[in-house]
């Protein structure tokens, strides 16, 4: 098993280690109990040895043991099945984990979609309102800036040292599976269903890990790798900011855009309606009949390029 790099992986590390302790202790149990068995109570005479057969004592030990041995197994496993879904603790850095055929995406976000949720339904109370009536689509977070992979550009997931880190788990698709071998960790990518889980990233870990889908999810299911790269704080610090800015860049540059293409339009528009005033002092008949003429025009060319398909198609 991998080094876990996160508190939680620990865990699941030291249930996995306890789980064979216990295992390999009822293993040995077992196998001396045989052994001595076999060595100090062979065949002596054709005497019938001494029969057990409805001995309460024993059929209770062999029923009473069994539950014993779940119920710890059963213990730890709640136990540590709670903790690692924990999410209460308020987080550092909020990921948006989509999973879609075939690749992954990472939108860094503002806060959690549950605290989004909370916060909306909070100030819809406020309003007099009750909380049911918010649409979770409408209390999304905010996406700070993100990051797309493909299946050939394989998308890497930065985090910061010492950080507690919250993941929402979306798919517009079908079940995916998160997975990173050195969390020890995996949860299902669900359409329909945004599963979260927290986890807390070890000091001295910065590195480069690998991550992969782990749910067959069609045919290019192999191709859904990604990286994880964990960073000291100061470099992430550096590298967040820079991601930050160069989101903001383009938000700017794209406003910007949509601003000129609306003016040009804008333009377009009132150059239109005074070449429509012009026309409109014309006769109305020309320009109907002009219009007409457009439209046979338009009907022969498209005959004529359904005529060479069909010539095409004939050779
Ligand atoms: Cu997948």
């Amino acid at each position: 098993m991998p080094e876990p790099i996160t508190e939680q992986g620990q865990r699941v590390l030291a249930l996995w280690q306890g789980s064979w302790v216990a295992a390999f202790a009822v293993g040995i149990l077992v196998w001396g109990l045989i052994i001595w068995s076999i060595i100090f109570h062979r065949k002596r005479s054709e005497q019938l040895p001494p029969q057990v057969r409805y001995n309460m004592p024993i059929e209770a030990l062999y029923t009473v043991l069994p539950i014993v041995v779940i119920a710890v197994l059963f213990y730890f496993t709640a136990r540590d099945q709670t903790y690692l879904l924990e999410t209460d603790e308020k987080a550092d850095t909020n990921v948006e984990v989509v999973g879609f055929q075939w690749s992954w995406e990472f939108n860094y976000l503002d806060q959690s979609k549950a605290e989004a949720l909370d916060e909306a339904e909070k100030a819809a109370e406020a309003e007099g309102k009750k909380k049911e009536e918010v649409d979770p689509e409408d209390a999304e977070p905010e996406t700070l800036f993100s990051e797309v992979g493909t299946p050939d550009q394989m998308p890497t997931l930065v985090l910061r040292e010492g950080d507690v880190v919250h993941f929402d788990l979306h798919s517009p698709d079908v079940i995916h599976s998160f997975w990173v071998p050195a969390f020890a960790f995996k949860l299902d990518v669900i359409p329909g269903h945004d599963n979260e889980f927290q986890v807390k990233v070890n000091e001295g870990t910065a590195g480069t890990y690998m991550g992969r889908c782990a749910e067959l999810c069609g045919a290019d299911h192999t191709r859904m790798l990604f990286k994880v790269e964990v960073m000291e704080p100061e470099a992430y610090d550096a590298w967040f900011a820079e991601q930050q800015e160069a989101a903001e860049a383009e938000a700017a540059e794209a406003a910007e855009q949509e601003a000129a293409d609306q003016q040009a339009s804008e333009e377009a528009a009132g150059a239109a309606g005074s070449e429509q005033q012009e026309q409109g002092q014309e006769e109305d008949e020309d320009a109907q009949g002009a219009s007409s003429d457009e439209e046979q025009q338009d009907g022969s060319a498209s005959g004529q390029a359904g005529g060479s398909q069909d010539e095409e198609a004939g050779h």
